[in-house]
């Protein structure tokens, strides 16, 4: 027997948007060690805890290693070829009944990290024929992309701020140096957001918290939960105030400046003082700042968008963007050129097919449908409530509705009443607990792994691949890749049946992959280029070649393990418009419409109770990263942070027990007393409560605090979207007890 060698081997982080470049250092079958890979041309050696544990969630014990059926109650292993004819005989008998609607589909946030959801998942929807699709992104980013449907016709044109080059960046809802950032891919997002003020730029937070991003910046401001559409009205007020409008790179080719303008007149920095708490000084202060920065970008997140008014929000913050010329222009807000994305079109813009949501809408509430989706909020509903169109079955791949979601006892008690349900995951947690068959995703190291979102939202154009560190059949791991458990659940819902090959989605997808890039001519040399290589990086190779940068190929990511960057974000929005127009919509129909509601809101008293917001915290991710020791141990992260002064009227002591109570529940929560979180305001993390039966993640099962979404009403949710309210929900708070 000869020794083990040591290896060492660059990957991208798979686990939050910075993406950085790790260095692995691997001992046989065991990852021994995880650094920031100094090389890495976008992370250049940065890391957080989350990405330096990655081995111990590949080690994980806990971590499922073989498919799991129900038997007699039981979730017992079975072979991969039981699991597969399982799930083939429990949405088939629902299917035979003749509605597709009945088998609904939910895919979590981690399908935006793998290979196999973001290039797998659609050939997945469209064999489920299901209009009860559901995700993550309705209790996300779904806002963002409404209205950039609505302004520019392209749901996916999400402008990034230029972090790198920006002279003044005001930042709402979002903490990224706990969370790394979202909606703007930047590895070392505190180093960036430190040299903006090193080389004399400025940086505003706005958060009813004081986070560690705010402690980073010039100046926080401490706004009243859910009231930031009110205040980025009043700042498009107090900017048009200061003089002529000066849209920059996006003169002559934007329309309805004026309009929008003219509709939000009704807020100035006076008016919404009372409800969101911010000072008429510093709201005009902050515009004029805004309006005189040689460069500055708006950027917000989830605190901005999962509010009843998050669309509106979305789109204040990119009209800001644009009546202050920063839209499109370097130090702005930029659009990325990724390399899986078309490359720039020469000729200015072209009329497009535009934005429309409601194609269909749900049963039982008649939500719209949005970019195919139906609101997460409602997805219990919808299996609980009787009736033709009933939903009996559900997929779930890489999701914990359970915790992550709105209402969520009773999302729980609707998974448990399901007829059969289907759960591709790693672990057995709250959610996977009620599935009928479990199939088991291999470790991340075990993937291959492709930020076909990521790149795409990134403050440097920049890409690279990773192949897998060992295949998913290695020791340790389940045995199928997760793209091709994909693939034949894919095969399994077209009727083709558990057995079919896997091979027949790969050659579909390539077939269109090539068709659509006008490839055709080189299918030969493409066969036999696929012949030598994984389904994955033969669609991967096929995506890069027909993108922005034709000169690349899968053999030349393979040459470069520390990424190749194309560099600064250039200024594109001709190329990423899809407006019937062919302008940007300044004051699309819907938005101005929407612009009804804000006015109704400033008419409404203030709301003066206490209201619930989240936080992240650095070493936690979501639900899902609570198993790793190494990240839990210490003091108890699922606090409920209450200011002093709300304490004391309450009779709350810090490290007391609150009881909490909203409009959809109640939970008990360790007491956390800190003038960090602004009167009136109370926090508590989402993505705990870890003490269900039926779970198989012994760690998470020791940790403390309360699941926050019971807290979470499913209703209202923003209309425009679908997207939950998750922040600013009303709730009382009294000692426990
Ligand atoms: N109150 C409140 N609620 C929130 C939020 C909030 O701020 N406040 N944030 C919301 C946001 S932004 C999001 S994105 C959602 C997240 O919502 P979800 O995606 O539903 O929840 P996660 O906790 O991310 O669960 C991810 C699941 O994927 C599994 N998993 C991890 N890696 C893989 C993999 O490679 N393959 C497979 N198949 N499974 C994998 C994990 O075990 C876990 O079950 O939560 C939302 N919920
Ligand atoms: N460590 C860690 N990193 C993560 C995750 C994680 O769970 N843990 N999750 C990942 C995911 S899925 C996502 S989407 C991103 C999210 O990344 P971010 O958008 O940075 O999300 P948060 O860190 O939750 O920051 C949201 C902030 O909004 C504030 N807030 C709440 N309500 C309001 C409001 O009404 N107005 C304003 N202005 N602020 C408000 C909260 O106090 C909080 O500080 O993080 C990703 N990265
Ligand atoms: S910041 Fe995100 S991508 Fe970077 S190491 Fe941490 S989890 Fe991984
Ligand atoms: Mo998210």
């Amino acid at each position: 027997m000869s020794e083990p060698e040591t290896r060492v081997h660059h990957r991208t982080c798979p686990l939050c948007e910075a993406t950085c470049g790790l260095e692995l250092t691997v001992l046989g079958d065991r990852i021994t060690r995880v650094r920031g890979d100094r090389e890495d041309v976008f992370s250049k050696g940065f890391i957080c805890p989350k990405g330096a544990s990655l081995g111990h969630l590949v080690h994980d014990p806990d971590r499922l290693r073989t498919p799991l059926v129900r038997r007699d109650g039981e979730l017992v292993p079975a072979s991969w070829d039981e699991a597969f004819a399982a799930v083939a005989e429990g949405f088939g008998r629902i299917w035979a009944d003749g509605d597709r609607n009945a088998v609904a589909i939910y895919l979590g946030n981690p399908n935006a990290h793998t290979v196999a959801g973001t290039m797998f998942g659609r050939p997945l929807i469209q064999s489920f024929g299901t209009r009860n699709l559901f995700s993550a992104s309705t209790v996300d980013q779904m806002p963002k992309h409404v209205s950039a449907g609505l302004m520019f016709g392209n749901p996916g044109a999400i402008p990034v701020p230029d972090l790198d080059r920006t002279a003044y960046l005001l930042m709402l809802g979002a903490n990224p140096v706990e969370s790394n950032g979202s909606l703007c891919t930047a590895p070392d997002f505190p180093g960036r957001l430190a040299a903006i003020r090193e080389r004399g730029g400025q940086v505003v937070v706005v958060d009813p918290r004081r986070t560690r991003t705010a402690e980073l910046a010039d100046r926080h401001v401490a706004i009243r939960p859910g009231t930031d559409a009110l205040w980025l009205a009043a700042l498009v007020t107090e900017v048009a105030n200061l003089g002529p409008l000066d849209l920059g790179n996006l003169e002559g080719l934007a329309v309805g400046a004026d309009e929008a303008v003219a509709a939000l007149a009704p807020f100035d920095a006076d008016s919404v003082a009372a409800h969101t708490r911010v000072p008429a000084d510093e709201t005009r202060r902050v515009a004029a700042e805004l309006a005189a920065a040689p460069t500055a970008a708006v950027y917000g997140r989830i605190g901005t968008h999962t509010t009843e008014l998050g669309t509106t929000a979305s789109w204040l913050v990119d009209l800001l963007n644009a009546l202050t010329g920063n839209l499109d222009r370097e130090g702005g807000a930029m659009f990325p050129t990724p390399a899986a994305g078309r490359p720039d079109r020469p000729g200015g813009p072209k009329a497009g097919k535009g934005f429309r949501t409601g194609r269909w809408h749900s049963r039982v509430s008649g939500h719209p449908e949005v970019r195919g989706e139906l609101p997460v909020a409602a997805l219990a509903e919808e299996i609980t409530t009787p009736g033709p169109g009933q939903v009996r079955g559900l997929l779930t791949v890489a999701g914990n509705p359970v915790r992550s979601c709105p209402d969520s006892d009773a999302l729980d008690a609707a998974l448990g009443s399901l007829e059969f349900m289907v759960s591709v995951d790693i672990y057995l947690n709250e959610t996977s607990r009620h599935a009928d068959v479990v199939l088991p995703s291999p470790s991340p190291v075990a993937k291959p792994h492709f930020d076909l979102a990521f790149h795409g939202l990134s403050v440097r154009n920049v890409v690279n691949y990773s192949p897998p560190l060992w295949p998913a059949d290695a020791p340790g791991e389940p045995g199928l890749d997760e793209h091709e458990i994909l693939a034949r659940l894919a095969l399994i819902a077209s009727g083709m049946g558990p057995e079919a090959d896997p091979e027949v989605v790969y050659d579909l997808m390539a077939g269109q992959l090539a068709a659509g890039a006008g490839l055709e001519a080189d299918a030969e040399a493409d066969a036999a280029r696929a012949a030598t290589r994984p389904p994955a990086e033969r669609l991967i190779d096929l995506v890069v070649r027909s993108g922005a940068y034709p000169d690349l190929d899968i053999d030349v990511l393979l040459a470069h393990p520390h990424g190749i960057d194309r560099g600064p974000l250039r200024p594109r929005v001709a190329s990423v418009l899809r407006t019937e127009s062919a302008r940007v919509e300044l004051a699309p129909e819907p938005l101005l419409a929407d612009v009804a509601r804000l006015v109704e809101r400033l008419a409404t008293e203030p709301e003066d109770g206490l209201l619930l917001v989240g936080r992240r915290h650095l070493r936690s991710n979501n639900s899902w990263m609570h198993n790793v020791g190494v990240l839990t141990k210490g003091r108890v992260r699922c606090t409920l942070q209450v200011h002093p002064d709300d304490a004391a009227r309450r009779g709350l002591v810090d490290g007391g027990t609150a009881s909490v109570r909203s409009a959809s529940g109640a939970v008990e929560a360790l007491v956390e007393v800190t003038a960090d979180v602004a009167p009136g305001t109370v926090s508590l993390p989402h993505g705990w409560g870890h003490d269900a039966p039926g779970t198989r993640m012994s760690v998470a099962a020791a940790t403390t605090g309360p699941n926050s979404n019971v807290l979470t009403p499913a209703e209202p949710v923003d209309p425009l979207s679908g997207n939950a309210r998750l922040n600013a929900i009303p709730v009382e708070v009294v000692p426990a007890g």
